[in-house]
């Protein structure tokens, strides 16, 4: 079998040419160059806020995606025999794990041929799962690009068995879009693969070509979504991303695109990082602190396919796992890796099929698809609440035995005016008790895997929308407040990523300045208010002269959080003092309450005074 490769005497001819494209009447047009990212003092590189902006509003009310690990290790199936006969088990790093010689990597590479890729079947499983969303490996470490790159032969399209008239990412996106369903891809920062990753002389033009392949992703197949991964320190390739290519990155990506959603492994997993976390493998026990998140989870043991293993997760376990993390604020990436010929196993479109069902049943996608954190009650143990509108969603794992009650403790008061068993006509007697509610079911569980109690509620009383434009924020070009400020303003939000170059005005460099923000906030509910703050160098902040954060160590990026009971409507005074000494800067207020899901401290709570 061989591997093709392009006629390189057409790339000398371009190359002789420069960048230079034919368009449609034979003209010759020059490449439009990459758009250059903002940068320098004065830049704030936050655009929005991920909690609450359009540009996340699909993903966030997604709630439940589609990852799929599929690349040249997907031929070996997860098993590699040496010449010495001995075997070798591992799946997307088989090569790695499994000492496979760079040579007879390639060879088998040769050989792949995943022509049963059905991107309908794919896009069909998905979307009768109850995902929203697809993400797929582009290039996973290995370095094999699934599309075909002009950075390098590496690729599908060069290298490989498969029919090079066909594009299975652009297969991909036409089924998603007809499907209403989101495509994201995964890009992997180490490359095994690349002779100039290795070296911190050469790393430079790994990055180029990166930078090529993430431009190519970008204008080729338009994802909504790009899912780093592989940018932690560590050796054999040695890794030398660094946070301030992350920033680059960031900044280099949102020119292209500004609607992009981008994970957190595009820098280092930080809070200030990307669009959202990322916990592998585990579900977070709460609501995260600064950050949107989403869960990565393999439905069986391995990322890629492994024919070995059919240690699949169960239906019920599926449906606990998005349940848990919905209730938590969180979305659910569960990854299928399709076999060599790249067909989803049997198996995992039975269980993604099963959880499709009880979601498009009586109803209950709502408990989930456009559901999200309340903090109105305490989290169950019988199950998990989470939250739409005005309406409460009691998924119930553990049913009570008939006459038995469901205990629902309450953060803050709150009526219930209705109660309804999903898929049931049973009645559910609702009576106030101790911290909260009892919720009594008359009849048995009317699902094996879950049963959804909605729960119509007249929420905490709400002040009206404020009418605030923003705080006034003094900047000085020094770290400690010295002197009159360089710099004042209104700022309508509090959320400044700075980043390695940008500070609160061009006036202002990017290292050793601060900021103190003035004026008073306005929360709609009598509730007790969670303020977070992400930052980088040091935060203090004050409401009504009292001190609830206090970090004045020098810092990285990071949240700390404080409560404090506030009355609705009324004014409180804040004052916020941020430092940056040198690196990076941010500085974000975020709020919560049993009423108020996490944000930005939106601006018309806000006023100058
Ligand atoms: O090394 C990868 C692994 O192969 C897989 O892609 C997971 C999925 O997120 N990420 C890395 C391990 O954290």
């Amino acid at each position: 079998m061989h591997s093709r490769t392009r006629p390189f005497r057409l790339l000398g001819i371009a190359g002789v040419l420069g960048a230079l494209l034919l368009t449609a009447g034979g003209t010759v047009a020059a490449a439009q160059p990459p758009p250059r990212p903002a940068a320098g003092p004065g830049t704030n590189h936050a655009t929005d806020d991920p909690f609450t902006a359009p540009r996340t509003a699909w993903w966030r009310q997604g709630r439940f995606g589609l990852f799929l690990h599929f690349g040249a290790y997907s031929n070996l199936e997860g098993e590699y025999t040496r010449p010495d006969g001995t075997v070798c088990r591992n799946a997307e790093w088989i090569k790695r794990e499994c000492r496979i010689p760079d040579e007879a990597y390639e060879r088998q590479a040769a050989t792949f041929n995943p022509s049963a890729f059905d991107a309908e079947a794919i896009v069909r499983a998905a979307k009768d799962a109850g995902q929203r969303y697809i993400v797929i490996t582009a290039k996973h470490h290995d370095g094999y690009a699934m599309w075909p790159t002009k950075q390098n032969t590496w690729n599908l399209r060069d290298h490989s068995a498969f029919d090079p008239h066909r594009d299975i990412l652009a297969e991909l996106k036409k089924a998603a879009d007809a499907a209403g369903i989101r495509l994201g891809f995964y890009y992997s920062i180490w490359d095994w693969h690349d002779p100039d990753f290795a070296a911190p002389e050469t790393f430079p033009r790994y990055k180029k070509r990166m930078y090529g392949q993430l431009k190519e992703l970008i204008d080729n197949y338009d994802p909504a979504l790009l899912w780093f991964d592989g940018e932690w320190d560590t050796d054999h390739p040695a890794n030398h991303w660094s946070r301030r290519d992350g920033a680059d990155l960031q900044a280099y990506l949102h020119a292209l695109n500004p609607r992009l959603v981008v994970n957190n492994r595009v820098g280092k997993r930080e809070v200030v990082d990307g669009d959202f976390g990322t916990p592998e493998q585990e579900i977070p026990a709460e609501p995260v602190d600064g950050q949107l998140w989403e869960s990565c989870m393999t439905l069986n043991d391995h990322w890629g396919f492994a024919r070995y293993d059919s240690n699949w997760k169960s239906p019920a376990t599926v449906l606990r796992n998005l349940l848990a993390v919905t209730s938590r604020g969180g979305n659910y990436l569960l990854n299928v890796g399709p076999d060599r010929l790249g067909r989803l196993p049997q198996p995992a479109v039975d269980r993604l099929r099963a959880a499709g069902r009880w979601l498009a049943a009586d109803g209950r996608g709502a408990a989930v698809h456009g559901a999200g954190h309340t903090g109105l009650v305490a989290a169950p143990s019988w199950g998990a609440v989470s939250r739409q509108g005005n309406e409460l969603y009691a998924s119930v794992t553990s049913w009570p035995a008939t006459g038995s009650a469901l205990h629902l403790a309450a953060r803050s008061p709150f009526a219930i005016t209705a109660a309804r068993v999903l898929g049931s006509s049973q009645q559910v007697k609702v009576t106030p008790s101790g911290d909260g509610f009892d919720l009594t079911p008359s009849g048995a569980a009317p699902d094996p895997l879950a049963s959804v109690i909605r729960l119509t509620i007249r929420p905490p009383a709400a002040a009206p929308a404020g009418t605030g434009t923003g705080l006034t924020a003094q900047s000085w070009a020094n770290d400690s407040f010295t002197g009159p400020p360089a710099v004042t303003t209104v700022d309508p939000t509090v959320n400044k990523s700075y980043r390695f170059d940008g500070s609160p005005d061009p006036k202002i460099p990017a290292d050793h300045f601060s900021t103190r923000w003035t004026g008073s906030i306005q929360p709609r509910f009598d509730e007790t208010y969670t303020f977070t703050t992400v930052s980088d160098d040091t935060v203090r902040l004050w409401i009504d002269g009292t001190l609830v954060i206090d970090n004045v160590t020098p810092h990285g990026p990071k949240a700390d959080k404080g409560t404090v009971t506030l009355k609705a409507g009324h004014r409180h005074r804040i004052r916020i003092d941020h430092t940056e000494q040198a690196g990076e800067a941010y500085l974000k207020l975020l709020w919560s309450s049993p009423s108020q899901s996490q944000q930005i401290v939106p601006q018309r709570q806000l006023y100058a005074d």
